[in-house]
């Protein structure tokens, strides 16, 4: 547990770092860091790997190539000048991370020059996120400093070398919310690029955070308009949630339903290296059975019967069916609401106890509530889970009971400095082992 700004906590954060992608030669990129917490090491372990693809939307990847490099926040640099491939990182430790650049042999890995660093950012804590654009004959080195919430910026440098030494912007930094009361705050880790009509934008992390501080999203992934005159420094706007560009266009979400619509199950998330053996989708991904675990959601340590999709909108909601296996099943099965082993809350019917139960946990706050219904349906049961940006409330129905809820909870419970938002998965913990959970039309409003 981290104390950040304002006596909060974030808790252990772990897994997938940011990722990057980028595009060379017809072929896609992605390189990432798999951050994995060793227990009782004071240092994390950081697996760096490179996958590719020819054909992003394929769902064919390369195998991942891993590479050395102590620290997150990788991205690729294909320099036209020398024809060399490069990487360049925020090299551990923090929170003075430096960004560090080498050479690489994208085909196996290999550093093919020594690991330097070539810039420390301007006194901000955890330079990361660094991105290098060639343009008008320099070097251009942007990073995010201040850390993930509320000091979260961006600031620019620049080198007629790669190698350095990088000049840094006068200006710097050139986005950040710090300091104001934006609906959209903590925005950093951004990236730059140009479209197909010559206008620069900027894709970077903020969160949408109310005037009660909830922001039970997390992070989200914004775009705002930018300039790059010429032989000049790039800028970038403020975030605005619809933001007008010069021509007097309104930038607007895609109209419902979301024309970025995922492969069914491309986005299904797992809790640690699922064991998917346990896991049977129907063709039509309509029908899902999962065999209980005995492992529960609020441990750390091993998989969880448990598939989820993120949570994408602030105002929707998300349901499913559930055939009840039978008596004597041991079983606790639902639909919940999860951040992460500290953070959720859940639906589940409890066989042990013949009950529908909503658990409320956030470990960060010190919030632990259950409530209980006295349930003695036998046929499927349905969970509803209605959201807003301010509250929660769950429901469940079955053929003996019509729709019944439990108290509604305040999105606030929730939220704390994270990386990312809620993800709402189905799960089914059973100690009897062996038991089967068959989930019908599980739908989360995208
Ligand atoms: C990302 C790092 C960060 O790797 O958050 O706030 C991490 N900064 O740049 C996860 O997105």
């Amino acid at each position: 547990m981290i104390p950040i700004d304002d006596d909060e906590i974030m808790l252990a954060t772990g897994g997938l770092f940011a990722p990057t992608i980028r595009y060379h030669e017809g072929r896609f990129f992605v390189v990432c860091t798999n951050v994995i917490h060793i227990e009782g090491a004071t240092e994390d372990k950081h697996e760096n790997f490179i996958v590719s693809t020819t054909d992003i939307y394929s769902d064919k990847w390369s195998d991942p190539i891993h590479f050395e490099f102590n620290g997150i926040d990788t991205c690729l640099f294909f320099d036209d000048q020398s024809g060399k491939i490069f990487i360049h990182g925020s090299a551990s430790p923090g929170p003075m991370t430096k960004i560090h650049l080498f050479e690489i042999d994208l085909n196996t890995g290999k550093k093919l020059s020594e690991e330097k660093k070539i810039w420390d950012g301007t006194g901000g804590i955890y330079p990361e996120g660094p991105h290098l654009y060639k343009k008008d004959g320099y070097y251009y080195l942007v990073i995010s400093e201040g850390g993930t919430f509320e000091d979260h910026c961006i600031t620019v440098a620049r080198s007629t070398d790669i190698w350095g030494p990088y000049e840094a912007f006068q200006n710097n930094p050139i986005l950040t919310a710090r300091g104001t009361d934006n609906y959209i705050r903590y925005t950093g880790h951004c990236d730059l690029f140009e479209d197909d009509q010559g206008r620069w934008w900027g894709v970077c992390l903020g969160v949408r955070k109310d005037k009660g501080s909830r922001h039970i999203m997390g992070r989200e992934t914004f775009l705002t308009p930018g300039e790059w005159p010429n032989g000049g420094w790039p800028s970038l706007r403020q975030v605005v949630l619809n933001p007008v560009l010069k021509d007097g266009t309104v930038m607007a979400r895609a109209k419902d339903p979301n024309p970025f619509q995922a492969k069914s199950g491309v986005d299904y998330i797992f809790i640690r290296d699922a064991k998917l053996q346990e896991y049977e989708f129907s063709k039509d991904k309509q029908t899902i059975t999962i065999v209980g675990s005995k492992a529960d959601l609020s441990q750390w340590k091993e998989t969880v019967a448990f598939v989820g999709i993120r949570q994408r909108k602030l105002d929707a909601q998300a349901s499913v069916k559930m055939t009840l296996p039978g008596d004597n099943s041991g079983l606790r099965a639902g639909l919940a609401l999860y951040k992460d082993e500290h953070r959720f809350v859940r639906i589940f019917y409890d066989d042990s106890t013949s009950e529908m139960v909503l658990e409320v946990l956030n470990r960060a706050k010190s919030i632990s509530r259950v409530q209980r219904h006295n349930f003695e349906g036998k046929g499927p049961v349905e969970f509803r889970m209605k959201y807003t940006e301010t509250s929660v409330i769950f429901f469940y129905s079955s053929l003996e009971r019509s729709w019944t809820s439990f108290d509604a909870f305040d999105t606030l419970d929730l939220t704390g400095p994270d990386f990312v938002g809620p993800v709402v998965g189905i799960f089914a913990i059973s100690e009897v082992g062996n038991v089967k959970v068959k989930f019908d039309n599980f739908k989360v409003d995208s």
